[in-house]
């Protein structure tokens, strides 16, 4: 895994951010690696940025210091009872940038997809490559991605497509990455939250909607009753908007077939 970065181009808007992929060249598919349940992965972070970057595993509780254009090793198992390990800059401007991900362990015949959810104010992320002290106290987020991507009137965002048929048992594991809430409202279907990496008093629930804390991974389960073409979004309405018109920014979609 690399340590990159890059600009994503939303609409018209220029977001520079630092983040995992899985190559040397900064791309915009992030690294969120998939692991067997029963395995141990190896992990080499290598940092292709010029900022020393502290990583901080929630299975060991602790941070990985990784040197520009240096390397660190880190071995990374299943938590019990947890599909999760959420890792993440230790630094709260780096990990606003983009360094925030997870881990994931599944079955291999599971169905599992995951989702990113940021918010950025893409002034502060220039300021910040500018060499600007970042200062938070006026965050006016308008950019909001799933996976680094934006839904748009004309493109459902493919990086947030789940699709499946109707009885399968879907994982989906949601990561604010973001600074702000998010709620997220499912279209067409209610599902069961099974975990979480805070204390979260609606584990068992089944439900519609919820809402994320920043820095909160939410594991559910789908398991549909009905074929459909459905959306799940943000509830804030202005994080349904790229570049002031809607529909856009962060809405998912869930493709169940028959
Ligand atoms: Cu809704």
């Amino acid at each position: 895994m690399f340590i990159n970065r890059g600009i994503l181009q939303i609409e018209n808007q220029l977001v520079k951010v630092t983040q995992f992929n899985y190559n040397t060249i900064f791309d915009t598919v992030e690294a969120y690696p998939s692991v067997g349940a029963a395995d141990t992965l190896m992990l080499t972070i290598f940092n292709n940025t010029s900022t020393n970057q502290s990583i901080f595993f929630e299975h060991t509780n602790s941070a990985k210091e990784v040197n520009p254009k240096s390397f660190a090793k880190v071995a990374v198992w299943k938590m019990p009872g947890k599909r999760t390990v959420p890792f993440y800059s230790a630094n709260k401007t780096q990990k606003y940038l983009g360094l925030s991900s997870a881990i994931i362990f599944n079955n291999s015949n599971e169905k599992a997809f995951f989702w990113n959810l940021r918010e950025y104010d893409e002034s502060i992320n220039q300021q910040y490559f500018e060499g600007a002290n970042l200062n938070f106290s006026n965050y006016i987020p308008d950019v909001f991605t799933i996976n680094s991507k934006v839904h748009t009137i004309y493109k459902a965002n493919q990086m947030a497509m789940v699709l499946g048929n109707v009885g399968d048992s879907i994982y989906i594991d949601i990561l604010n990455s973001g600074l702000m809430f998010h709620s997220v409202h499912f279209h067409g279907y209610h599902v069961k939250i099974i975990e979480s990496n805070k204390s979260n008093e609606m584990i068992g629930w089944d439900k519609d909607s919820f809402p994320i804390d920043p820095g909160e991974l939410i594991s559910v389960l789908l398991v549909p009753h009905q074929p459909g073409l459905y959306p799940v979004h943000d509830h804030n309405l202005k994080a349904v908007t790229i570049g002031g018109n809607y529909p856009g920014g962060m809405i998912a979609m869930l493709k169940i077939e028959p």
